[in-house]
């Protein structure tokens, strides 16, 4: 395997602190992956699924304290607290180096420790960024090599330069009370310890994609964003991409993984990422973007062959599920998968029927997949150029206020639109369902540095180029005055992507309202849909005076911004409450 001194140098620090009885470098090979799988097998870290039904898919249970992303714990380590911002917990680098690092002394004795170096992005393209993660967990490192480019590929790109994102991780004693998931935006690097579970501790997900990242993009001049991204290929055979935001639990990877309805033959949906993208404007003022990972840590519950047959079909063969419900023929079930089974036990381990009052699976259960395993991947998933980007979407979940699409008047526009981001609460658990939470181009948790600064890099990246992509907002969610959805969603949302492609083209009728271009009556097609006009007028609708409240709440969270909230922001909430007046 190619070495890298600086990488070396490092391990053997990080060898001296942590102490793992040995050391074991990841080549990302099949018999590297099958090996740690039997070790996890005999360990109880893995179940066997049915292998004739289910090749090489196998069920890990996390501990039931730990089964998803702890926000409260996760931490930006910059020097001066203002440059993390309001909207992120930050911590010094001296109270982390005081607090959590005395943590990793000697946490790895009696285990491996594994050294995965990888790969964010398609080989040899300049978009790419190099990553190592330092892990005690095989399952993290099973997981790590389908959702990157692991091994040499990542060894060959990096060369002897010394610019890699650190990633230290550790299970530690998996104890709530010493997790912590710190970022250092200066150093590029990540020290995570007490969680083995999912964006806590696959470090070039969340940690490094997206809060180093985006740290990263702000000083070169790119964008790190939580945006799928996909094509729509006309029946002429012409593709065009959009990239676009969503917060949890608007079906962002329905969207990217999307099936066209019957009546539009000869259209394809190609899927070249489900969350993550990296853009940088090429030498032909286009912004080209690529999906920094290689596979899918989809959310289980509710992903069926009804809502996304194409993650279904992804998620066959060569992937892991978290938290998932087993049959007792060794299926993988969890809710929205197919009728449920008369008997099966729980993502606890614990015997379930449907009259069960528990849910079978945990509902931020997961499949890890390998993305070129979906039936829609595109094949410029791998391109070390990217796609160029026509449109970014923005949307939310929003009963009221927000009709189905509408275009902002410019990039500054734009801007605000994705700054002024909201989405209506779905937890009935917390009892909080139907708040809206602003949620600024769904970067909230992800954003590494002040989102006041990020919202002016957005501003900066618009004014580069006079080829920006266009900028639209979508709202599936609206609902009727009896509680209804009035859009139908899932692949009729084809109808809007094809109303947004048309405007970047100059075309697609839209009327203008103090929001920005709405569609013409009639620009949206509704044949085959069980929809009225009234209906679609209702969809379509902007209302004044919810108008005046929502910019009532983009101002209160402006607010905390402070002098940080650029300028153009302040004057973009100005002039909409003078379009509304
Ligand atoms: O709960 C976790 O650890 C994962 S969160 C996640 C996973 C895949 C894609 N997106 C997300 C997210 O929270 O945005
Ligand atoms: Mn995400």
């Amino acid at each position: 395997m190619t070495r890298n001194a600086a990488i070396e140098s490092w391990v053997k620090e990080m060898a001296a602190v942590t102490q793992p009885d040995r050391i074991h470098w990841c080549d990302g090979s099949q018999a590297e992956y099958d090996a740690l799988v039997q070790l996890m097998l005999k360990d109880g870290t893995l179940i066997e699924l049915d292998q004739q039904k289910w090749p090489n898919c196998y069920l890990h249970r996390s501990h039931s304290s730990d089964v998803a992303r702890v926000e409260h714990l996760t931490f930006i380590c910059s020097d001066s607290k203002d440059d993390a911002g309001p909207t992120n917990n930050w911590m010094s680098p001296a109270d982390a180096k005081a607090k959590v690092w005395p943590l990793f002394s000697g946490c790895m004795k009696g285990r491996t420790m594994y050294v995965i170096p990888y790969l964010m992005g398609p080989a040899s393209s300049r978009l790419s960024k190099v990553g190592v993660e330092i892990t005690d967990s095989p399952y993290v490192v099973a997981n790590m090599r389908t959702m990157t480019r692991m091994g040499n590929v990542a060894l060959e790109h990096l060369g002897s330069a010394t610019e890699f994102c650190k990633g230290l991780h550790s299970i530690g004693e998996l104890n709530p009370e010493k997790r912590f998931i710190c970022h250092f935006p200066k150093s590029r690097e990540i020290w995570s310890i007490g969680s083995g579970y999912g964006g806590n501790a696959l470090l070039g997900k969340k940690c490094f994609a997206l809060r180093i990242a985006s740290n990263m993009g702000r000083d070169q001049e790119w964008m790190a964003e939580h945006m799928l991204i996909l094509g729509v290929q006309s029946p002429q055979g012409v593709t065009k991409y959009v990239a676009a935001a969503f917060p949890s639990a608007c079906g962002k990877t329905n969207l990217a993984m999307l099936v066209p309805p019957p009546e539009f033959k000869g259209w394809k949906v190609w899927t070249v990422g489900d969350d993550i993208a990296w853009l940088r404007y090429g030498d032909d003022g286009q912004l080209w973007a690529i999906n920094p990972e290689a596979g899918f840590f989809g959310v289980a519950p509710g992903t069926g062959d009804d809502t996304n047959p194409n993650a279904i079909a992804a998620l066959r063969k060569n992937s892991i599920f978290t938290n998932v419900a087993v049959t007792e023929d060794r299926q993988p079930w969890w809710e929205g998968f197919g009728k449920p089974p008369a008997k099966a036990t729980d993502w606890k381990g614990n015997p379930w029927t449907p009259d069960s009052k528990e849910k079978a699976a945990h509902p931020n259960a997961r499949f890890t997949a390998p993305a070129k395993q979906c039936p829609s991947a595109s094949p410029e998933m791998e391109n070390p150029k990217g796609v160029p980007i026509s449109a970014f979407i923005f949307g939310g979940r929003r009963a009221t206020t927000m009709p189905l699409v509408f275009q902002a008047f410019d990039w500054n526009h734009g801007v605000f639109v994705g700054a002024g981001m909201g989405s209506e609460t779905t937890a009935a658990a917390t009892g909080a369902v139907g708040i809206v939470r602003r949620d600024p181009f769904a970067m909230l948790p992800f954003c590494g540095y002040n989102m006041g600064d990020y919202f002016g890099h957005w501003l900066k990246m618009g004014a580069k180029s006079a080829k920006a992509p266009k900028v639209f907002h979508v709202n599936w969610f609206r609902k009727d005055k009896n509680g209804k959805f009035l859009w139908p969603g899932f692949g009729q949302n084809m109808r809007v992507l094809q109303w947004i492609l048309e405007r970047c083209e100059g075309k697609g009728a839209a009327t203008t309202t103090p929001i920005g271009h709405v569609p013409a009556a009639g620009a949206i097609s509704t044949q085959g849909l069980d929809i009225s006009p009234d209906q679609m007028k209702d969809l379509l609708a902007v209302d004044k005076t919810e108008w005046a409240n929502e910019a009532k709440g983009i101002a209160e969270f402006f607010g905390q911004f402070g002098e940080r909230l650029p300028p153009a922001m302040k004057q973009q909430l100005d002039e909409l409450n003078t379009r509304l007046a």
